[in-house]
């Protein structure tokens, strides 16, 4: 079997070097398993029913499969008293076109790399996708799952949610994230192919998408994005039903979504979206596209619901009992609630084979590819960093760090760190929000990635925060990369409900935003975060590092890399820092969220917590205070979550028990109380910035070691 194209960084000396833990651990099980039956399975091996799928059924034939989805979704949402009949009842024709003839799957391995990707952007209409992993036979989705939509512990939860049901690649529900997701899945997937070449990569990414989707800002970056790289391997296929929930889409919205697409460089066209030949010949020509490709399908909202299809009322609440028996008789579906046929589901069924024999085959491939390949690819796809490698490059920094210390911006810091790493790991993809030279995030080796190479490492995102931080996830969800990139940190509103889902999903993104203060000084209030870093602190499951100097940097840069389940912020300065730790320690001191970084000199009064660059405005108040014969200690906090994790001793030998607390960080105290007490002394903002040269500003806002000291004192009394 040979490649396409071999990439010049793939090694696998570290290929099962394991950063425990269970995700890791969980989907290279699954890898291991698909290896497994690759050897086992040759012999059963059929010709691929791909491209073009198995035959299209006839037409009476194709309703009844569509009904079948209509009446599922009728059935669960009456049961459960709310959710979203509409959508699935009224793209119940694109989606069994799109399953039955098209969509590259296998229920029996719902990961297996090379599956085509199905994005509901649209998650509200979540028994579409239910309904389908039912008809189509994934194992875990039963008729009693469905009779328990929207009920606690189903696997039927009210919208879409990854790593929750088997078969739903990403979580949707905030309208526009799922598109913007597919861009970074079809991002990933030209990237693999590029390295790993079109017989181990070659899928296809399918979105549907709603009205509400597209109305959305982030809609625009994701769409532009994916125009201007070609993404020709990206199928939108829009749910134009024109209906919203307040009533007609002309209420609010007059765009030509045909010529929108066009302009940004897809192909697009307007098919009825009830007629099964043209969404087979719409999808036919996109597969064949040399861009991506939109397909608008023109349908009716609660197709078969005879009062209210075509309108607001069939979006968002059940259709109540006479209007689905109303519906059931125009449908002509006899069959009881929640029951399929067995005919239909039969043919379903059939439909949901047809991934097997071509799995197999891909199974087959990789078995044969080059040792060292296969290994470096089913690494990736597992998510396992070489730890190894990892640790050394780490050491690596740490070294040149304690020859030749650097007083240096840590933004400057995390581009010294990532020279290193991403020559360790070739998985890691950067970009930038068109602020690549503020970020640091290119190294010198990074070629681009566009549409003329895209096995290039760096991404030209644009100035789209949002869309770039929703392609972000995409990648991570597609497997195969750390997708990591910059913005300012005061930007992280323009990424929030991405980073959200991030960390909703366990992904492992992760997030340079450089000018993390007032410390960024003349461009004033607009561009200095003041509330940011507690904002983010507030989401649950993501990681804030804020390190204080090039060493925190590269060690909280190890961090992020190994935390497999979660997302990170990297929050970094522009102004230089001095580097505390002048010593090579191999120890990641970070790893704990805070440690004490200067000790006290006797028995401390005062106990000095800051993080970034008020570590050192603590420290120089620690030498204030010893002036005056105070005993204070300096403990570095680069992570407070990770402090608030530990155990209640744990956490209580870090903060120790001096008589005085005092934090100090350029932002909001929200948050602090949790290592401070509510007793304890914030020394930082409680409003916005100003523009003026930085130094200037620490002294106008009172962060300075003089102030810190001098609140120490006052409480010492
Ligand atoms: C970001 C975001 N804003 C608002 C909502 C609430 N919401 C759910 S569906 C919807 C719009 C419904 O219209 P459309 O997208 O056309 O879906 P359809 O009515 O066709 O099902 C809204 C506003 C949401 N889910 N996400």
């Amino acid at each position: 079997m040979t490649l396409a194209r071999a990439g010049g960084t793939i090694d696998s000396s570290a290929s099962h070097a394991t950063t425990a833990h269970s995700r890791s651990a969980w989907r290279f099980m699954t890898m291991a398993k698909s290896l497994l039956a690759a050897g086992a399975s040759a012999a059963l091996t059929q010709p691929s029913a791909f491209p073009g799928g198995s035959p299209a059924p006839d037409r009476a034939e194709h309703d009844r499969m569509a009904n079948a989805i209509r009446a599922l979704a009728m059935d669960a949402v009456e049961q459960a008293k709310s959710g979203h009949p509409g959508l699935p009842m009224g793209a119940a024709d694109i989606a069994t076109v799109l399953f039955t003839q098209f969509l590259k799957f296998d229920p029996a391995d719902p990961n297996w790399p090379d599956r085509d990707r199905f994005v509901l952007s649209a998650g509200h209409g979540s028994m579409l996708v239910y309904a389908l992993l039912y008809l189509l036979g994934y194992e875990k989705m039963t008729v009693a799952e469905l009779k328990r939509f929207r009920r606690i512990g189903s696997l039927t939860p009210g919208h879409p949610e990854h790593g929750h049901t088997p078969g739903v690649e990403t979580t949707t529900g905030p309208l526009g994230q799922g598109i913007a997701n597919a861009v970074g899945m079809a991002i990933a997937e030209r990237h693999l192919a590029s390295l790993f070449g079109d017989e181990i990569v070659d899928h296809t990414t399918y979105v549907i998408a709603s009205d509400g989707d597209l109305m959305e800002g982030i809609s625009q970056e994701a769409v532009a994005l994916a125009g201007h790289l070609k993404l020709n391997k990206l199928i939108v296929l829009f749910d134009d039903n024109g209906i919203s929930i307040d009533g007609p889409l002309k209420l609010a919205d007059s765009v030509d979504q045909v010529e929108r697409f066009e302009a940004a460089g897809w192909a697009a066209e307007r098919i009825n979206g009830h007629d099964p030949a043209a969404i087979a010949a719409a999808l036919k020509a996109a597969k064949h596209s040399d861009r991506p490709s939109l397909i608008a399908c023109k349908t009716v909202i609660g197709f078969g619901a005879p009062t209210k299809a075509g309108t607001e009322k069939v979006h968002g609440s059940a259709l109540g009992a006479d209007e689905v028996a109303a519906a059931r008789a125009k449908l002509g579906w006899a069959a009881p609630a929640f029951e399929i046929p067995p005919a239909i589901l039969e043919r379903w069924r059939a439909a949901g084979q047809r991934g097997r024999p071509t799995r197999r085959a891909w199974q087959e491939r990789l078995a044969a590819l080059d040792p060292t390949k296969r290994g470096e690819f089913e690494r990736r796809i597992a998510g396992i960093v070489p730890a190894e490698k990892l640790a050394a490059a780490v050491r690596a920094v740490k070294r040149k760090l304690a020859e030749a210390p650097k007083e240096i911006a840590t933004r400057s810091a995390s581009e010294f760190a990532l020279e290193e790493l991403t020559v360790a790991l070739p998985e890691m993809i950067g970009g930038s929000a068109d602020l690549t030279g503020s970020n640091n995030t290119r190294t010198k080796a990074m070629k681009v990635l566009n549409a003329a190479d895209y096995s290039g490492r760096f991404i030209h995102y644009g100035v789209r925060e949002h869309g770039m931080a929703a392609a972000m996830n995409g990648m991570a969800l597609h497997d195969g990369i750390i997708p990591y990139s910059g913005t300012f940190l005061v930007f992280s509103d323009y990424c929030r409900p991405a980073i959200r889902l991030a960390a909703l999903m366990g992904q492992r993104v992760i997030h340079v935003m450089t000018h993390d203060s007032i410390g960024l000084g003349e461009d004033g209030p607009t561009h200095q975060p003041v509330e940011h870093l507690a904002a983010l602190r507030a989401i649950p499951n993501l990681k804030v590092f804020r390190p204080c100097d090039a060493v925190e940097t590269v060690e909280c840069w190890q961090l992020a890399l190994e935390t497999a389940n979660a997302p990170s912020v990297l929050a970094l300065t522009r102004q230089n820092l001095p580097q505390q730790r002048l010593s090579l320690d191999d120890a990641n001191r970070c790893a704990s969220g805070a440690y004490e970084l200067r000790a006290a000199r006797g028995v401390p009064a005062v106990s000095l917590f800051a993080t970034g660059s008020e570590v050192a405005i603590a420290v120089a108040a620690q030498k204030l205070l010893a002036e005056r014969n105070i005993s204070a200690r300096v403990v570095s906090v680069p992570c407070m979550e990770l402090l608030l994790a530990l155990s209640e001793r744990e956490r209580a030998a870090i903060v120790g028990q001096a008589k005085v607390n005092i934090a100090v960080e350029a932002g909001i105290r929200q948050g602090w109380d949790a290592v401070i007490g509510s007793d304890g002394i914030f020394i930082g903002m409680t409003g916005f910035g100003a523009s003026a040269p930085y130094k200037e500003l620490y002294q106008h806002f009172g962060i300075t070691p003089e102030k810190v000291a001098a609140a120490a004192l006052n409480k010492l009394g």
